[in-house]
């Protein structure tokens, strides 16, 4: 079983975890999702997690004593344990890593806040046999710290956690997967459902000929169309 371990020092930030999809794919035990506050992981007497950084400049900058002793207190005894470490200085979070990540046994994220983790503390986990690394961000924009991209990351590795799915079939077809979608990197095709007709808008007429060699064409070239249109922008 995955188990996701986060480290912040707002931890209630984080609640929406225990919530629909996640919230019933912990209950079933099909994944486990532990929070943690940095504060309390802290085995130094003043609990302190920031300090100024060297060189000067602006800001605070996280602690190596206090990252590296939360994370040695929730580490298991798993060969390999994932720690993602969220900056926007990190590589792009997408659909291929996710697939990664939910190969994983534990994947502990450091969600740092300020100006960031001391250096060190990727740097030092890297050197640990039992340790792979991964700095991670979400996409080109800054955030006031990494809980938000975790939660990001968390929700798009669970639901391709064998039973998290209602319905694994919706894997297949849709935007990035691997699964239905190999390498190529189409988006999905536009869904209709009921009524065919709203507001004066018709559903395509291809989709109600009931001619299953047609609409999977017509899907196809939907789907390159949105494709070229994202990239033209
Ligand atoms: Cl992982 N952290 C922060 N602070 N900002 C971000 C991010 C992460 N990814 C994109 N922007």
């Amino acid at each position: 079983m995955l188990r996701f371990d986060l480290i912040s020092i707002f931890p209630e930030y984080l609640s929406p975890l225990k919530l629909s999809l996640l919230g019933k794919a912990q209950d079933k035990g099909l994944l486990a999702i532990n929070i943690h506050d940095l504060r309390d992981q802290t085995t130094d007497v003043h609990h302190s997690v920031d300090d100024t950084p060297y060189g000067g400049g602006a800001g605070m900058v996280m602690s190596p004593v206090a990252w590296g002793d939360a994370i040695d207190q929730i580490s298991s005894d798993a060969d390999q344990i994932d720690l993602v470490i969220l900056t926007p200085a990190g590589k792009k979070f997408n659909q291929k890593m996710a697939y990664e990540f939910s190969k994983s046994k534990q994947i502990i994220f450091a969600c740092g806040r300020y100006e960031g983790i001391d250096a060190r503390v990727g740097k030092y986990y890297m050197q640990q046999k039992n340790y792979k690394v991964h700095e991670v961000s979400i996409g080109d924009y800054v955030l006031g710290g990494g809980e938000v991209a975790a939660m990001v990351i968390i929700e798009a590795v669970a639901r391709l956690l064998p039973g998290v799915l209602g319905n694994p079939d919706s894997l297949k077809e849709e935007s990035h997967s691997i699964a239905g979608n190999k390498d190529e990197s189409l988006v999905e095709y536009p869904n209709y459902t009921k009524p065919a007709s709203w507001r004066g808008l018709d559903v395509p007429e291809i989709l109600l000929s009931g001619n299953h060699g047609e609409i999977a064409k017509w899907r196809r070239s939907e789907a390159e169309r949105r494709t070229r249109e994202l990239e033209a922008e």
